[in-house]
């Protein structure tokens, strides 16, 4: 018996820095509503999907950083969401800045929860690939201070049984890196779920500026095959604050190919109908992790962090 999960790639067009929350949310419902009437089990929300992606600013004072963070989730204005998915019986992705109280201090996180159809939270992940700079850079055409805002995630990359299969959740940086994907194929995913904010421009690299579409594809579909998961991958798009950002959402199959895409720079949701028993023809032949894997070759992959040259 096939097990289908009908999933709502739900891109986002830009959030303005003077938004509200109760603005964005209500755009998000109307997202979740239109994939309730085709037939959804699932909708992936992009990053930091209630506000405006601020790590593009430099801000000192840290009360100006923290409006942009949530300290409960669901709040007063996320409730409504959360309503919703219960009264249209769909789960949800939702990626937002978290504000915790931990080990007895204040804590950021750049976090995504899964969301089942009765509208509880199953599942948390923090990001761990946190990309930019921690200072200041004036030189750039805009920052992107998410290791200032952020700390690296403490939750490793867990998956978790939900939606009739197992469901890992990963944040757009953590897409580029293969390890995402392997440490969640180790343990089983059927669906990797990443919500993204990706500008066009990469200020510490132009020369990729024109290839941004194709690496969010090519990093997207391999981590798809070579794990044998769907992906699906979704992007804030368009002019956000002066920034243009890629959107290019999309669902991947098992067999690394695109099944389902978003064609526009705004708000728009895409579907496809994921047969998660189609990863088990690719974790049963090539990637038979138990039969092919080498791990005894693999030491270095944990113990260097960055590459180290063989002696001249
Ligand atoms: N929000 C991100 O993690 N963005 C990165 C940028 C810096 C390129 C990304 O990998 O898409």
């Amino acid at each position: 018996m096939s097990r289908i999960v009908t999933v709502g790639a739900a891109q986002l067009g830009p959030i303005a820095r003077n938004d509200t929350r109760s603005q964005v949310v209500s755009r998000l419902i109307a997202l979740l509503t239109q994939a309730s009437q085709h037939g959804c089990d699932l909708v992936v929300f992009p990053e930091l999907a209630l506000t405006t992606f601020f790590p593009r600013w430099y801000f000192e004072d840290q009360a100006e950083i923290d409006q942009f963070f949530e300290r409960e989730m669901p709040g007063p204005e996320t409730r409504p969401l959360f309503e919703a998915a219960r009264e249209l019986g769909i789960g949800f992705y939702l990626g937002y800045a978290e504000l915790a109280e931990e080990e007895g201090r204040t804590r950021h996180f750049n976090t995504s929860i899964l969301v089942d159809k009765t509208g509880a939270i199953v599942g948390k992940y923090r990001k761990i690939h946190l990309p930019g700079h921690a200072e200041h850079e004036p030189w750039r055409q805009f920052q992107h201070l998410e290791k200032r805002y952020f700390e690296t995630g403490n939750l490793g990359f867990p998956v978790f049984r939900a939606f009739g299969g197992i469901i890992g959740m990963a944040i757009c940086n953590d897409r580029r890196w293969p390890e995402t994907y392997r440490v969640m194929g180790l343990q089983g995913v059927e669906m990797v779920l990443i919500g993204y904010n990706t500008p066009v421009h990469n200020p510490p690299a132009p020369e990729h500026d024109n290839l941004s579409h194709f690496h969010n594809q090519l990093v997207m579909q391999s981590g798809a095959y070579q794990n044998g998961s769907w992906v699906v991958g979704v992007g804030k798009a368009g002019n956000e604050e002066g920034v243009m950002q890629i959107g290019n959402s999309i669902i991947v199959a098992p067999s690394g190919e695109i099944v389902g895409a978003c064609s526009t720079l705004g708000d728009e949701l895409a579907v496809a109908r994921c047969d998660l028993d189609l990863t088990q023809s690719y974790k049963s032949t090539t990637f038979n992790f138990a039969r092919h894997r080498e791990p005894q070759a693999y030491g270095l992959i944990v113990e260097r962090k960055g590459a180290v040259l063989p002696p001249e």
